[in-house]
């Protein structure tokens, strides 16, 4: 566990050394036909690296890029059309100066992202694919563990928790030190309650209520609330209509003691961190 508080420490991310002395954005990047929310839109290597372009000069300081959709009922693909998906875009990435993530849970997919140079993995699966760690952990990249209950293909089915923010906690202390135990150091984790992933909108509400529980485990929690369906139920928005839900949503979360939030609207989410900045900061 560290010792800093996330708020007075840094993430090592692969050539990048970032502070959380303030929230961190990382824009979502789906390079997918199927993604909830922006499927389709930027399959073409070349729409996806100016849509990154855009999040970044909009202010984002990671950019995640995905080759596989994880929305439920979601089909699954194979690591050579994620690779496929993927590598031309984390090419025209490289120069871009912001940390490169890849959202992946395949160890295969993860070496040749690793080779191509990214920075951080982030796997919805938390590593727990044989040899997953193992790709990491030689390199200098970050890596996000994120829990889910259950498979994407049936976990909004019945989830089932005694005490969601407990279980979720512990599962996230489990697999960061697992992360440890292979070598990657304290300051290249992150950890993520995997809102929507094998949760009911209450078990959602808790765990947004709960967050500082899971920033008390002494690693950066990342928040992905970002456009979900748990946001439609609340405002009965449809997905291309919840920019502000998702704003009020990851501003909630950093509140709650969130140090990274994974949003589609770069801009508005670093517009509504800077003021609660200000104010966090006024002396
Ligand atoms: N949510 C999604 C995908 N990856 N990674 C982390 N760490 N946390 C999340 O909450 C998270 C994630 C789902 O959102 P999106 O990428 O927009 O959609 P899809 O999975 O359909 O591509």
């Amino acid at each position: 566990m560290n010792d800093l508080a996330p708020e007075e420490s840094s993430l090592r991310c692969g050539r990048f050394v970032l502070s959380l002395a303030r929230p961190l954005v990382m824009g979502v990047v789906n390079i997918t036909p199927d993604s909830f929310s922006d499927g389709g839109e930027y399959l073409d290597a070349d729409a996806a690296v100016e849509h990154a372009r855009e999040l970044a000069r909009e202010g984002a300081d990671i950019i995640d890029i995905g080759g596989e959709s994880t929305r439920p009922g979601a089909e699954p693909v194979s690591a050579s059309e994620e690779l496929k998906r993927i590598m031309p875009a984390l090419e025209g990435l490289r120069t871009l100066g912001v940390a490169i993530s890849v959202d992946t849970s395949k160890p295969d997919v993860m070496r040749a992202a690793l080779a191509g140079g990214a920075d951080m993995i982030n796997d919805i699966w938390a590593f727990r694919a044989e040899g997953a760690f193992e790709e990491v952990a030689p390199t200098n990249a970050a890596v996000c563990v994120m829990h889910m209950q259950g498979q994407p293909r049936t976990m909004q089915v019945a989830p089932h928790y005694d005490d969601v923010v407990g279980e979720v906690g512990s599962f996230l202390k489990e697999r960061a030190l697992a992360a440890k135990r292979l070598g990657i150091d304290d300051d290249r984790i992150v950890i993520d309650p995997g809102f929507g992933f094998g949760k009911s909108l209450q078990h959602n509400l808790c765990l947004l209520r709960g967050l500082k529980d899971l920033a008390g485990l002494g690693w950066p929690v990342l928040v992905g609330l970002s456009r979900k369906s748990m946001l439609g139920t609340i405002t009965g928005r449809g997905v291309g209509d919840r920019v502000h839900a998702s704003v009020a949503a990851a501003l909630l979360a950093v509140i709650n003691g969130a140090r990274i939030v994974r949003v589609h609207d770069v801009g508005a989410t670093r517009d509504a961190i800077a003021v609660f900045q200000a104010l966090h900061t006024l002396s």
